[in-house]
């Protein structure tokens, strides 16, 4: 028994926003989760000090799994990225204080190591063929054996897409409010592929490429896009619909045999069943800060194990450190893991949370610290103040809202 006697939130801005939690305990140990929902950063943070904190204090901090389902089924209202994210913080401390106490890394506690090092991928992008190839290029000479292309309609007219940033002028006119991009998806679907035959082209046939849609396709043009990307053997096509339409993978599925992925924006285990038990994807790739965190996650996994779906968690910068040591955590343990995400963080990131996953020839890793080996030097997140900022949003030329 180790009663839960303090739950603090930390909102902090070492270069964008993350919002860590800070579980203490009665035998003088403490966790840290990272509860951050870019763009809405307060809601989760309020839900956790007004309504959880209260809940928490005086259980025990051993029975992580009688509470995620105590918060995430008991309160009736149930779901959602808020309440999924604020769930994920919480849970991540729990397991970083059960850690500490057993003296055992996390990937220890879910069952050791099935490998010595977690595949990485990181993005390259570009405003035209030639940026996108010398960012591969860059990559691959850090080691990079997977990469994420993303590049821009250039000569089009259309301003930004995802994954292709602003100009300084761009954003300098949006101060304070979101981004917009304008969109259409007819050059869009020209784009991509003549992006790939532009690639495959240049880079050598053993580096692995691949795409992230990001949820911007319907059904009919996602099928056209993956099989128009078959020759071109990606790695796995990311997010190509939208969350609401699960069952339309099938149609992509008659169509290609190009590898598909899908689950950011899936925020528990119930989301990411039709697509695993339909063997309608091929990589599942929730978000361990979104989707109720290390306990939800691994049995996402093993579900999906059966379903010879991988793991390929999300793992972008607007999550921090330590939902990024928990990724490296579980693919460490997972025997279906497919691949990491990863970000190189700030430096005024790694001061304030230090003892992330560390990138090595291509692999990520963890220390065999207890818990999840990260840390928050409260002294510096309190240097780093909230700054409110949005995610960017989508309009089509015609002015109607077009998925970001
Ligand atoms: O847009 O995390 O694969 N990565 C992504 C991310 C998401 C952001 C949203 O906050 O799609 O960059
Ligand atoms: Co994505």
């Amino acid at each position: 028994m180790a009663k839960i006697t303090q739950v603090k939130v930390v909102v902090t801005c070492p270069g964008r926003n993350y919002v860590l939690v800070k579980i203490e305990t009665d035998d003088g140990l403490y966790g840290w989760g990272d509860a951050t929902l870019n763009g809405r950063e307060l809601a989760p943070a309020t839900l956790i000090e007004q309504h959880l904190a209260p809940l928490l204090v005086g259980m025990d901090a051993d029975r992580i799994e009688d509470i995620h389902q105590y918060l995430a089924r008991g309160s009736y209202w149930r779901g959602g990225p808020i309440q999924m994210t604020a769930l994920a913080g919480i849970d991540m401390a729990l397991w970083d204080i059960k850690g500490k106490r057993a003296g055992l890394p996390l990937y220890s506690l879910l069952g050791g190591k099935s490998r010595e090092g977690a595949l990485a991928y990181s993005h390259a992008s570009g405003r035209d063929h030639k940026e996108v190839e010398e960012n591969v290029r860059r990559l691959m000479e850090r080691g990079f054996k997977v990469i994420r292309v993303q590049v821009a309609f250039s000569g089009t007219g259309l301003r930004g897409t995802y994954g292709v940033g602003f100009s300084e002028r761009e954003e300098a006119e949006r101060k304070g409010l979101p981004m917009e991009e304008v969109w259409e998806p007819a050059p869009y679907l020209r784009s991509v592929p003549r992006l790939f035959e532009y690639l495959r082209g240049v880079l050598p046939d053993d580096l692995e490429l691949f795409h992230d849609v990001h949820e911007r396709l319907t059904p009919i043009e996602a099928a056209r896009l993956a099989k128009e990307l078959e020759p071109y053997h990606l790695f796995f096509l990311e997010d190509a619909l939208r969350p609401e339409h699960p069952e339309s993978f099938r149609l992509i599925r008659q169509h290609t045999t190009t590898p598909l992925a899908m689950g950011e924006l899936y925020f528990n285990l119930y989301d990411c069943l039709p697509v695993i038990t339909g063997q309608l994807i091929d990589y599942i790739r929730c978000d361990l800060g979104h989707c109720g965190g290390i306990s939800e996650a691994r049995k996402i996994a093993a579900i999906a194990e059966p379903f010879a779906v991988k793991t390929a968690w999300h793992g972008p910068g607007d999550i921090g450190p330590i939902v990024h040591a928990a990724n490296v955590h579980l693919d460490y343990f997972v025997p279906n893991f497919g691949v990491q995400e990863m970000v190189v963080f700030d430096e005024r990131v790694q001061e304030v949370i230090p003892g992330g996953p560390t990138f090595a020839d291509g692999y990520l890793h963890v220390s065999d610290a207890p818990g999840l080996g990260t840390d928050v030097d409260e002294a510096k997140a309190a240097h780093y103040p909230y700054q409110r900022t949005f995610l960017p949003t989508t309009r089509r030329l015609d002015g109607s809202v077009h998925d970001w």
